[in-house]
């Protein structure tokens, strides 16, 4: 048997009831079969793949806290410290109450490739709990973070593990988490990125993930003889990461037709106004279905359904497993051009095998919303510096930081005879710096 088949039925019998843990360490394995295969031996002998698919550490912990009924409520918190080979571990936490360990196994996973390939000194690391702040009053949310922090910051550190946001987890949570922090230890560090600007944030974090998801996705394009400007996009999801990829879009002239939340999705055949998405999503923290009352030419659905809208650009934006077979089916017949993962691993293995196959451009989102960290990380060397940065200087480094990553991912995959393969040389590329690194630094 090869190594990589060994190693995946190892990961698949150790980590049987983590499904999302293993659906991502079978796309990046079976990819890295192009560099394994060619020194096998080596590999086995080093034990690479166990090292790599096997998380430094693990801390789950208790989180108590009292709603405003004054019942007490428990959650569980999680920090995965994956990978430190490159940098200190870095990834957001997420909050949402489908968390488990599968889910931030995965995530950390996913993020160690990612942020390799930003070409940034960052680990990869992630967290979260299942904590759902949907419903909750600021005193709940303060509270849950407070609590959250008190075990976390013991585990976390400018230098050793730098959290950020991600699904549920903004603004207003960084904030709470960051002033816990502060009060427990004294110290004040870039121990979080996607802080306010008035307390060491950078500006165009907020924007980063969505830009630069345009920004890649635009020379995917360019490489294919297509551009923005006229085209439909498809969007789904209406957080963070779906409403700067719609803004940055935009601008690049393209119409953004479709975008969704858990509950629904619309579809504006005029091209959706983000203005009203703004208002009602980060505005008052409402439901995308109010859009269709400032915008009535729209139209709402209820469940799923934003990927049988024809269109040119598929930019799945809201978590992972949400484009299926049928829809990569529905993309393919109706003629889409390119499929660009803004969302962590939104789309399934088999959706994504169809759309390979069907010779449609794929870009995975470890390589497409690696801005998001990447700014993060240009967020550290600020506050290390002890300096702010443009917008303009910030997003001028994003662009090229993407622009880098999608030739990495395009040379990689020619260099191993699968041109236009971006899920085999984004992985390749991210896979070979972190093993060169591990490597150097002997069996730790
Ligand atoms: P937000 O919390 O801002 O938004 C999440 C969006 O996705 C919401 O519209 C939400 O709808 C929807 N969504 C979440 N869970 C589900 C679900 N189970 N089914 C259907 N819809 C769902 O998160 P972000 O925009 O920050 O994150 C979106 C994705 O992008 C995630 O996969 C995240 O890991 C990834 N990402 C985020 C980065 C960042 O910088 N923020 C960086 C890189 C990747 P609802 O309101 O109904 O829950
Ligand atoms: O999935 C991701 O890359 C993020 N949620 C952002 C992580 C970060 O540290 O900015």
């Amino acid at each position: 048997m090869s190594y990589v088949d060994e190693v995946l039925e190892r990961v698949k019998a150790k980590n049987g009831a983590e499904p999302e843990f293993i659906q991502a360490v079978t796309e990046v394995l079976n990819s890295l079969r192009f560099v394994i295969e060619k020194n096998e031996d080596h590999f086995r002998k080093e034990a690479l793949l166990e090292r790599i698919t096997e998380p430094e550490r693990i801390v789950t912990f208790r989180v108590p806290w009292v709603d405003d009924n004054g019942q007490v409520q428990v959650n569980r918190g999680f920090r995965v410290q994956f990978n430190s080979a490159i940098g200190p571990y870095k990834g957001g936490l997420r909050l949402h109450p489908s968390v488990n360990q599968s889910i931030i196994k995965f995530l950390g996973f996913e993020q160690c490739f990612k942020n390799s390939l930003t070409g940034l000194p960052i680990g990869g690391g992630k967290g979260g709990s299942d904590f759902d702040p949907k419903g909750k009053s600021d005193r709940e949310v303060m509270a849950f973070c407070q609590s959250f922090m008190n075990e976390l910051y013991r585990h976390i550190g400018a230098n050793v593990d730098v959290p950020a946001g991600d699904i549920g987890v903004g603004a207003r949570e960084i904030g709470f988490l960051y002033g816990q922090y502060k009060r427990l230890t004294g110290l004040y560090e870039g121990i979080l990125t996607g802080k306010g600007l008035t307390y060491g944030g950078s500006l165009a974090r907020t924007e980063a993930t969505g830009y630069g998801l345009v920004y890649i996705t635009n020379e995917v394009l360019k490489a294919n003889g297509k551009s923005f400007e006229g085209a439909r996009v498809n969007i789904s999801g209406s957080g963070n990461v779906a409403i700067y990829a719609c803004q940055k879009a935009q601008s690049f002239g393209a119409k953004v037709q479709t975008m969704s939340d858990s509950n629904g999705y619309i579809y504006d055949p005029d091209g959706i106004d983000l203005a009203i998405v703004k208002e009602i999503k980060e505005g008052r923290r409402g439901r995308i279905k109010e859009y269709v009352a400032a915008k009535p030419t729209a139209t709402y659905t209820e469940g799923r359904g934003v990927w049988s809208i024809p269109c040119d650009v598929a930019l799945p934006c809201a978590t992972q497993n949400e484009l299926f077979l049928e829809d990569a089916k529905a993309l393919v017949a109706n003629g889409v051009w390119a499929v660009c993962e803004g969302a962590n691993m939104p789309t399934t293995l088999e959706a994504t095998e169809y759309l390979q196959e069907n010779g449609i451009p794929f870009m995975p989102g470890k390589a497409a919303n690696a801005g998001g960290v990447a700014v993060s990380a240009l967020e550290m060397s600020q506050n290390s510096e002890r300096l702010s940065w443009t917008f303009e200087e910030v997003d001028a480094k994003l662009h090229d930081i993407m622009v880098g990553i999608f030739e990495k991912a395009s040379s990689a995959a020619e260099r191993y005879g699968v041109p236009g393969n971006y899920v085999a040389g984004a992985n390749i590329a991210g896979f070979e710096k972190i093993c060169t690194a591990m490597e150097a630094q002997g069996i730790v």
